[in-house]
């Protein structure tokens, strides 16, 4: 039972999309897909108050919800205008989540985004 609670409280803390720090909306625009030896682009939009935000230095550990890949690192390059670039070659398709890491005007932000990764 106690692990019934403990795995529906991580499921809530999911689906909250945990974010710290920061009023960011943080969003994936662009998905990576899967297919063996390939990498593929990876879109980060962020935006406060309806506008975009320039200048952040952050960077977004993937890993795999329900499997063991470990943890894997990308770093984002700002193209302006909200939009943060990077690029990643998956092990495989399926539900991944993406934990961002940054820091903004001296203090930390972070934001999960759980997404989904179609082979190609
Ligand atoms: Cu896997």
């Amino acid at each position: 039972m106690k692990k019934l609670i403990a795995g529906f409280m991580l499921l809530m803390l999911i689906l909250a999309g945990c974010s710290s720090g920061s009023d960011y909306e943080i969003n994936l625009k662009e998905a990576p897909k899967y297919k063996a030896g390939e990498s593929y682009p990876v879109v980060i939009e962020v935006m406060q108050d309806g506008e975009p935000v320039d200048g952040l230095a952050f960077a977004a550990y993937l890993e795999m919800a329900k499997m063991d890949h470990g943890s894997i690192e990308l770093d984002f390059e700002d193209k302006g205008n909200g939009i943060y670039e990077s690029s990643v070659e998956l092990p495989m398709a399926g539900e991944w989540i993406a934990n961002i890491e940054g820091e903004a005007d001296g203090s930390a932000f972070e934001h999960v985004i759980t997404f989904e990764v179609e082979k190609e």
